[in-house]
């Protein structure tokens, strides 16, 4: 089951269960993405933000890079994989990326170009240049 929920300051929590697939063309500001407690890879880029749950079922999110700042939890007790494929072009907001408890894995295997990176994880590889 695909669980979790997005806040966007100002507004109210909007929460999903179960959805395949989820666009919106949500601009906010400031976003945060709480995953759910499952053990799941989440893969971040410049188009968007993809969940792939480790269940064979697939679920994602896309939405627009907020302009200040990303907030993403992955999730207690799940053992997660956070892949940064890309965030540079244009996106440059605060950047935190909690992996919560579990043991879990940051890979960031394409440029970062942010004002700042916070990342909590068990293993963090850095395969690109990160500059803020
Ligand atoms: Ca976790």
């Amino acid at each position: 089951m695909d669980t979790g929920s997005i806040s966007v300051t100002g507004n109210s929590t909007i929460s999903h269960t179960g959805l395949e697939d989820i666009l919106t063309l949500l601009n906010a500001s400031n976003l945060a993405l709480n995953y759910s407690e499952a053990s799941e890879t989440i893969t971040v880029s410049d188009i968007g933000l993809t969940q792939i749950s480790s269940d064979a079922t697939t679920s994602s999110v896309s939405l627009g890079m907020p302009g200040n700042s990303l907030l993403i939890n992955a999730g207690d007790m799940g053992d997660d994989v956070i892949n940064i494929v890309s965030l540079e072009n244009g996106v440059n907001p605060f950047v935190t990326i909690d992996g919560q408890g579990g043991v879990d894995t940051l890979s960031i295997d394409g440029s970062v170009d942010a004002v700042q990176l916070i990342a909590y994880a068990d293993v963090i590889k850095v395969n690109a240049s990160v500059s803020t």
